[in-house]
Order: structure tokens, then C-alpha cells, then sequence
């Protein structure tokens, strides 16, 4: 009996499935892998069903005689691990996409002679309302809630990039890389109080008031279904800190970051050239204390920033002060640095992993920008947040554009910068 393997990554389950999975097994013993959940959130969207639930329903499906785990989009571990005699795919991984991974099999298939067999896919005719469909569930607050959550849980490591609006959070919902057979997208996004601020010609002071900010949140929630972490700055007030948590909470927001500072809050990129105020200890963490008990889930974090870096106030104090946000229960430390080398954030990283090996470390290395997300990885970072890049890359092309249209008296010069008018009409669809 020839041993074929079947690879999964859906978690809606129709007709094309069931038929492949009929026709696979009449070629032999069918194993069919499916891919965890981590595998499904970075090529696709996050999948509705939970791992263990789809390994049950696959399982109890007529002519599969195994179920095994998938880690990853590209087969070759569990190629040689089984060494099936066949794989069995859909053709249309021929085009799109998924080209390179088909070609790594072949490969692999070719080292110990085994043979892929492609079937005709295919397309559900309502899969696409479904898929839809699912967009929406996945945007609902409590789907989206504990989503950073789950994440951290399955990917350690995530990657997050700032959104100040409705189209910046469909770039941040959509833009997918590929490189090396991986398909790459962000885990979720970066409510920035700096861009969120300079997006509406204010300075990054506090002055863009609550309300304000929850409208941005919901503009970009309305288009997308990624979990959502918000730029608190020093969160006010506790007496109205505590009401706002609950009200992100309710509404889907994942976490929120305050920073350990007092009075007029000023950008820390401006470390000690404005004068800012760190809070002391005991307040602060008073602060976490009571906005977490404000909380009705497990499911909202409250991470904590240290800004004794950022102002110049030594290493001794942001670890004491790390490990006292965490005993007054932070979720998550972020660190925050203005130095154009790595050296003191990788020292706070290693001097609070030998202490703690379980919080969450958040940063946003803007000034420090030369280090590799698998390299913050392997040191024990848990959240990297691009803060601003989105915003600062838009800026000098707007306004390239705006000086191009001035010299030139007229707008043909400025059109090989501009995106074809047909693109931007169809960008936003009209209909769900
Ligand atoms: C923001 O994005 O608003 C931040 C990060 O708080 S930083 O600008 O580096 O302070
Ligand atoms: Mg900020």
C-alpha cells in the first residue's frame, strides 16, 4: 500500500475537500497534515477553528487514515520525516502564490523518489462569500480581543506596524511578502499617538483627546480583522484610565501600552532636549494596579513602558522599575531606547530574561533599526513595533508630489509617482 500525503490549511471544509480527499485516498493510505495555527496566521488569515478542532473534523472524514501535524507552509520537515510515495495538491498552486512551495516539493519528492499527483481544484462557488464572511466574525470584538494573545502563544515573536487610519490598517491587514518559499504579513497593528497625532496636524502631546483616538481605532477596525494595540501614552489620570480600559476592552481593542511618565507628555525620541517627567514608582505601578482591576477579561493586556532610558536615567532603575510593574500586574514590559545602537536595550533584555522568563518584552526600535526580527527572537523579545514607518515613508512622497505639481504648473509631471487612477477607484470595493 502506497503511503499519500495530503496537506490542509482550511478551516471551512467543503466539497473540493471532500473530493480530493476521496480521490487521494484510492492511490493508498492517506495521511493528511494539518497546519497549526501559527502555520494558517502567517499566510492567511487567522483560521476560525482552533488546530485541535480541525485535526477532529479532518480525522473523522471518510478515507483519512491519519491526521499529523504541519508546522509550516513548506513541506520538506515533514517530507523526510514520512517519506510518503505521493503527495496530492490542487493544480492551482501551479500559478500564485504557492508556486515556490509546490517547486520545493518536487525537490524534496525527487531526493527519495517519490511522485506528486495534482487534481483539478475546485472552486467553491460560495467560498468566497464564505471567506468574507468569516472576515467579518474574525472583526468582532471578541475574536479580535484575545488574538495577541494567542498569538504570542503560538509565534513567540510577533511583528507589528503602526496604523492611523482606515487605509494604513488595510496595508497593514493585507500587505503579504514572499521570500524563499515563506509567505510573510504583519501580526497586527500600532495605534502610534505620534502618527495618530501628526495624521491630524497636532503635536504628540496628549492633545488628541480620547475620544478622538477611539475614533481612529474604530475607523481602522471597520476594514480589518488583526488585533489591535494602542499607543496609550502615560494613560491620564488613573480615575479616567480606568474607565477607558474597559471601554477598549468592550470594543475589541488587544492591549494598551502606557508609559511611566507625568505632565505635559513630550515624544520620548526627544529624550532629554524637552523636559520630561518620569513618575515615581509607586505610582505608576498604582496605576497598573488599578486599571487591571478595572478589566472584565484575561483577555486585554496592560504592558507597561519604561522610559528611564530615554531619560537618562540608568539601567538599575529600569529594571527596578520593570520588575515592579510586573509584581503590580503588567502583562508586558516595553523598553523604550533612543540610542542608534542596540547595546542597552540588549542589556535590559538579558539582565530582566535572567530574572523573568515569562512577561511579554515590547520595543520600537526606530533609532536602533540594524537588528533582524529573528535576532530580537532568539534574545527573548516578544513584540516588535514599527512605529512610525508608515507614516514618515507617506509624508515625503506627498509632498514630493505637491512641489513636483507647483514647478510644473500642471499635474502630468507628478502622474509616474501616483498610482493609476483606475487602481484607486477600485481600491476600496463598494460592495461587502
Ligand atoms: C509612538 O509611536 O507614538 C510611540 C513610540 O510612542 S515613540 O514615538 O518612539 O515614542
Ligand atoms: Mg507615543
Amino acid at each position: 500500500m502506497k503511503k499519500v500525503y495530503l496537506s490542509m490549511s482550511s478551516d471551512i471544509i467543503h466539497n473540493g475537500h471532500i473530493k480530493i480527499i476521496a480521490k487521494a485516498s484510492q492511490l493508498g493510505e492517506l495521511t493528511v497534515a494539518v497546519l497549526t495555527d501559527e502555520a494558517v496566521a502567517r499566510y492567511k488569515r487567522y483560521p476560525m477553528i482552533p488546530f485541535e478542532e480541525r485535526v477532529q473534523i479532518i480525522g473523522s472524514i471518510k478515507g483519512v487514515a491519519d491526521v499529523v501535524e504541519q508546522t509550516t507552509i513548506d513541506y520538506t520537515e515533514n517530507l523526510l520525516k514520512y517519506k510518503p510515495d505521493i503527495v496530492v495538491h490542487g493544480d492551482d498552486w501551479k500559478q500564485g502564490f504557492q508556486q515556490p512551495i509546490r517547486e520545493k516539493v518536487i525537490e524534496t519528492l525527487k531526493t527519495y523518489g517519490g511522485e506528486l499527483v495534482e487534481f483539478p481544484y475546485t472552486q467553491e462557488e460560495n467560498l468566497i462569500a464564505i471567506e468574507k464572511t468569516a472576515r467579518k466574525i474574525l472583526s468582532m470584538p471578541e475574536k479580535r480581543r484575545p488574538r495577541l494573545r494567542e498569538l504570542l502563544r503560538h509565534k513567540g515573536c510577533l511583528s507589528i506596524m503602526e496604523a492611523h487610519n482606515g487605509l494604513t490598517g488595510l496595508i497593514v491587514e493585507d500587505t503579504q511578502v514572499q521570500t524563499n518559499g515563506e509567505i510573510k504579513q504583519f501580526d497586527g497593528m500600532w495605534v502610534s499617538s505620534l502618527c495618530d497625532s501628526t495624521a491630524k496636524g497636532k503635536p504628540d502631546i496628549e492633545l488628541v483627546d480620547t475620544t478622538s483616538r477611539l475614533k481612529t481605532i474604530q475607523e481602522i477596525m471597520e476594514v480589518t480583522t488583526k488585533p489591535i494595540i494602542l499607543d496609550g501614552d502615560t494613560g491620564g489620570l488613573v480615575e479616567h484610565l480606568q474607565f477607558f480600559v474597559k471601554t477598549l476592552e468592550r470594543i475589541g481593542v488587544s492591549a494598551i501600552i502606557i508609559e511611566d511618565k507625568v505632565g505635559l507628555k513630550k515624544n520620548s525620541l526627544f529624550g532629554t532636549e524637552v523636559e520630561q517627567v518620569q513618575a515615581p514608582i509607586c505610582d505608576f505601578a498604582e496605576k497598573i494596579r488599578i486599571s487591571k482591576a478595572s478589566l472584565s477579561t484575561t483577555d486585554f493586556m496592560i504592558i507597561a513602558r519604561i522610559e528611564s532610558l530615554i531619560l537618562e536615567q540608568g539601567m538599575e532603575d529600569a529594571l527596578e522599575r520593570a520588575f515592579a510593574y510586573v509584581e503590580a500586574g503588567a502583562d508586558g514590559i516595553m523598553i523604550h531606547s533612543r540610542q542608534k545602537t542596540p547595546d542597552e536595550i540588549m542589556e535590559f533584555i538579558s539582565s530582566f530574561r535572567a530574572k523573568d522568563k515569562q512577561t511579554p518584552i515590547v520595543i520600537v526600535p526606530t533609532t536602533f533599526n540594524s537588528v533582524t526580527e529573528s535576532e530580537w527572537s532568539d534574545m527573548g523579545v516578544n513584540i516588535i513595533i514599527y512605529a512610525n514607518q508608515l507614516i514618515r515613508s507617506a509624508f515625503p512622497a506627498m509632498k514630493r508630489t505637491a512641489e513636483t505639481i507647483l514647478k510644473n504648473n500642471r499635474c502630468m509631471e507628478a502622474d509616474e509617482a501616483c498610482m493609476p487612477i483606475k487602481e484607486i477607484l477600485t481600491l476600496i470595493p463598494e460592495a461587502e
